[in-house]
């Protein structure tokens, strides 16, 4: 393998002793974990550099040379690397995680010959649904269930990308983005098939039901703190995409510690580029997030919180049982989702994709600092810690 083009990485995974889902499959192991990968030659502060300052056409995202899976991937004029191989046995069921850690492509994920039973997203156990292909936005995680029940061979895992521009990378094939899923007791060698295009059922987020505890909070009824948050890309002079007007920028103080020990309580408090929103303890909240006109697609991803997803791209409201996850891609149309805020702290709300969350695509929310501070389970930070900040302030900037 050429070692410039390979990436190793493991992921963490966290598996439930209980999992409901455990009659379903034979294998969750290392074997079974997929990551979907863009892979830029160029390190990212360089480019970064130059999508923020946005001149010569330089507002579009950094186009990346190749798509990887599981840290193997090919570039237009670059070395045949192997393509990664998902090894299984005929008759067995194989639970794969696959998770999109890319910094801006989706990849539409489907295994030649082989459908999808899809049992969990985000770390949420949903009620099985079989698709045939289904698209993963950065930062989304799905298990699905593959059934190895076909004739020993090889096949193609496939995940093409999705981009918002054309590439004008001349090294990118956003085709060319392949696996193989290996029988035992087939040749070492590729699937002797070449499938390029899309067939099949595709996934329709709107679909999936989680299965424990199905149910919006607060029902159809309203919430109790409803936000509407519209997004843009301004381009005037640099690049930013700001929220409501407002592009995030991180306080010199973390919010955590602006709440427990500067007292910060109300959103005047912070300053306007922390973007932040105060939310109360218990409160029903509903984010009301209104797509880009273009349509593209933005990941938008909390902390802290997995959130029902009422209103998705497609299908209709559902406040009875809709996909509950901590992801969802946000694309021309209204997005609305709602969490109870149950769970006091400092929460991150941002586009998943790397290059808008540095351009400004984020807001805050402190949720119920008040019980941060107090009550049943307060955040006290010990005196001899806070003692470390005025040292830290004093060293020399090139330190800080
Ligand atoms: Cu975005």
């Amino acid at each position: 393998m050429s070692t410039d083009f390979a990436v190793c990485f493991t992921p963490g995974t966290i598996t439930d002793p209980q999992d409901p889902h455990a009659s379903l499959y034979d294998y969750d192991d290392a074997n079974t974990v997929i990551t979907l990968a863009d892979w830029y030659h160029k390190a990212a502060p360089s480019i970064q550099e130059i999508y923020l300052r946005g001149n010569g056409g330089g507002n579009h995202e950094p186009i990346p040379d190749a798509g990887l899976i599981n840290g193997a991937g090919r570039y237009k004029g670059g070395p045949a690397t192997p393509w990664a191989r998902v090894n299984v046995v005929a008759g067995k069921r194989y639970r794969l995680r696959v998770i999109n850690i890319s910094a801006y492509a989706g990849f539409e994920f489907s295994i030649e010959s082989h459908s999808l039973k899809i049992i969990e997203l985000d770390g949420i156990n949903h009620a099985p649904l079989t698709v045939d292909r289904m698209m993963v936005y950065a930062g989304q995680r799905y298990s699905v269930v593959v059934h190895a029940n076909q004739a020993v061979k090889n096949y193609w895992i496939r995940a093409p990308m999705e981009l918002q521009h054309s590439s004008d990378n001349k090294n990118l094939d956003t085709e060319n983005v392949y696996a193989v899923l290996h029988y035992a007791g087939a040749p070492a060698a590729e699937p002797t098939t070449r499938a390029r295009g899309s067939s099949g059922t595709l996934l329709q987020e709107h679909l999936l039901a989680p299965l424990e505890n199905p149910g919006a909070p607060g029902g159809n009824h309203p919430a109790d703190r409803s936000i509407d948050l519209g997004f843009t890309r301004n381009t005037n002079g640099q690049t930013e995409w700001t929220v409501n007007d407002i592009r995030y920028e991180s306080p010199d103080l973390p919010t955590l510690l602006n709440i427990v020990a500067n007292g910060f309580t109300a959103e005047p408090d912070f300053t306007t580029h922390e973007n932040t929103y105060v939310l109360k303890k218990d409160q029903i909240v509903e984010l009301v997030i209104h797509g880009s006109a273009n349509g593209h697609v933005h990941p938008f991803h909390l902390h802290g919180h997995p959130f029902d997803v009422i209103q998705g791209n497609s299908g209709p409201a559902n406040y009875i049982n809709p996909p509950r996850r901590d992801v969802v891609g946000v694309k021309g149309g209204t997005v609305i989702i709602r969490f109870k805020a149950d769970n006091p702290g400092p929460w991150f709300l941002h586009c998943h994709i790397d290059w808008h969350l540095e351009a400004g695509l984020a807001v805050v929310f402190a949720e119920a600092p008040n019980e941060q501070r107090t009550g049943p389970a307060p955040q006290i930070i010990k005196q001899s810690w806070l003692d470390l900040c005025p040292i830290y302030r004093a060293l020399p900037p090139a330190l800080q």
